[in-house]
């Protein structure tokens, strides 16, 4: 064990440090559970997810019909509001891009409604789910999403706080204003962008 040994508090550690937003710590291999509702099981052969709203048709998809679209990976970082960050995450699903190219988007659309079958909701300015920067999620490092992270299938939003990331996602609804969702309601941001630490309503 010499001064070179690249250990977690060496240079290694430093980079880790650097990809943590403010206010941010370094979950490691730990992934907390967050749900506000019962874990609800959702059977892929009666699963399903739609595109609704101000677009040119709404589109809904089968989990079969969903997996025959281009598949696309995310591998990043994934942050909390409760202040936890997991580093180097990999995920594999569709991109909201080709979901949204589908249904065809209105011009006058500028936000989003994310729905769970449970009954959860949460808002996201459109630009913030398109642009190759959000995925509809059933892949977990190469595995099916465990159920109590949102499997069969999560929005992942990476590059805002993860409450936007509504497990067991059921549809999109495109808007033409912002509507608060399930923790927007109950004083959290609209946005949630982490590295601007846009927690709750008015930071
Ligand atoms: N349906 C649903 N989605 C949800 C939540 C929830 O309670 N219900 N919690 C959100 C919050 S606050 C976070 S931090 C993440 C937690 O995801 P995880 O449990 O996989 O870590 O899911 C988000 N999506
Ligand atoms: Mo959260």
């Amino acid at each position: 064990m010499g001064r070179f040994t690249r250990g977690f508090s060496g240079r290694g550690q430093k980079e880790r440090d650097l990809r943590l937003p403010p206010g941010q710590y370094d979950t490691g291999d730990r992934w907390p559970v967050l749900t506000a509702e019962v874990t609800p099981r959702v059977d892929t052969a009666t699963w399903s997810f739609t595109v609704d709203g101000l677009v040119a048709k709404p589109a809904t998809w089968s989990w079969d019909e969903i997996h025959a679209l281009p598949a696309s990976t995310f591998a990043g970082d994934i942050h909390c509001v409760t202040t936890w960050s997991k580093l180097g995450v990999n995920f594999g699903g569709v991109s909201i891009d080709t979901l949204l190219g589908a249904a065809g988007v209105q011009p006058s659309a500028t936000h989003v409604l994310a729905r769970s079958s449970t009954g959860y909701t949460t808002n996201l300015p459109l630009a913030d789910v398109t642009g190759d920067k959000a995925w509809v999620a059933w892949e977990y490092e190469g595995k099916p999403l465990p159920v109590e992270h949102g499997g069969p299938a999560r929005l992942l939003v990476p590059h805002l706080y993860f409450w936007k990331s509504a497990k067991w996602v059921s549809g999109l609804q495109l808007l033409d204003h912002d509507e608060p969702g399930f923790w927007e309601r109950n004083g959290y941001h609209d946005r949630g962008d982490p590295w601007l630490e846009q927690r709750y309503q008015g930071d």
